[in-house]
């Protein structure tokens, strides 16, 4: 398995469901807006050209100051757009609703994802296995984040399969995504969160059932184990720290660094 390539442009070529949502939603919006930008465009070099100073054709009318045709076009165009454009908002962004499931016959893979100086950490409660800077899951099924940071404010973000959200020390978000086949991309922080900043990136691995189990079985070979001992070591800041694995994780720690910072940001 290779290093994951950035993709051109991810959000113009998504990879799963959520995001092939969203980038259809960008589009259309786009598309009605241009019912108003384009005639603008075209009416300003239109306008420009017939009603210019040398011979144009336009009618001279020093005195004309309104019409009830022209204010109606004007208003009505845009308050349809902005009626459109809400109605679509509105229910898109509750379908595209991160916190809720997807709708899919496969039971979803929970992983708890922890934003730290300046890696990701990832958990799979179920497996018993943990990873840094490398998600991977098998492309059948959904995934069902679960995330915090264990530092300052980051942001979750996989491009190519959607939606970007915040991870908050002492408070949780969620995140469904899946994608459509096996695949590699890139997941990354988008808030700016200091010197480590550029590098706080990890690959996101779709895999094949078998490829999975390879990687599962390979992660259940570390002889690392992820306590509260190593995980303080690992929580150290770090910058470009490389993709390993954890053999063992301790029972509820990712709820126990949710709730070491006192529960003062409940959800
Ligand atoms: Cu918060």
């Amino acid at each position: 398995m290779d290093a994951c390539n950035l993709i051109r442009a991810p959000i113009l070529h998504p990879a799963g469901p959520v995001a092939i949502a969203e980038r259809d939603l960008l589009f259309t919006a786009v598309f009605i807006m241009l019912i108003v930008v384009i005639p603008v465009f075209v009416m300003t070099f239109l306008f420009a050209w017939r009603y210019r100073a040398s011979g144009g054709r336009g009618r001279y009318t020093p005195n004309w100051y309104y019409s009830g045709k022209v204010d109606a076009v004007i208003w009505l165009v845009p308050a349809l757009i902005v009626m459109v454009l809400g109605y679509l908002l509105w229910t898109e962004t509750h379908r595209l609703d991160p916190y809720r499931p997807l709708a899919t016959d496969a039971p979803p893979l929970e992983v708890e994802a922890i934003a730290q100086d300046w890696k990701w950490l990832f958990i799979y409660p179920d497996l018993g296995v943990a990873s840094v800077n490398e998600l991977a899951f098998p492309s059948s099924r959904p995934l069902s984040l679960k995330i915090t940071s264990d530092t300052v404010m980051n942001s979750f973000f996989i491009p190519a399969l959607g939606g970007q959200i915040y991870a908050m020390a002492g408070m949780q978000t969620r995140l469904h995504l899946q994608a459509d086949k096996p695949g590699c991309f890139r997941g990354r922080n988008m808030q700016y969160s200091g010197h480590g900043f550029p590098e706080q990136r990890f690959a996101v691995r779709a895999l094949t059932r078998t490829e999975f189990d390879a990687w599962l079985s390979r992660a259940r070979k570390s002889p690392q184990k992820l306590d509260q001992t190593s995980y303080r070591a690992l929580a150290a800041p770090s910058v470009d720290h490389p993709v390993s694995y954890y053999s063992g994780v301790a029972p509820r720690l990712y709820d126990s660094i949710v709730a070491k910072y006192g529960g003062k940001h409940p959800e």
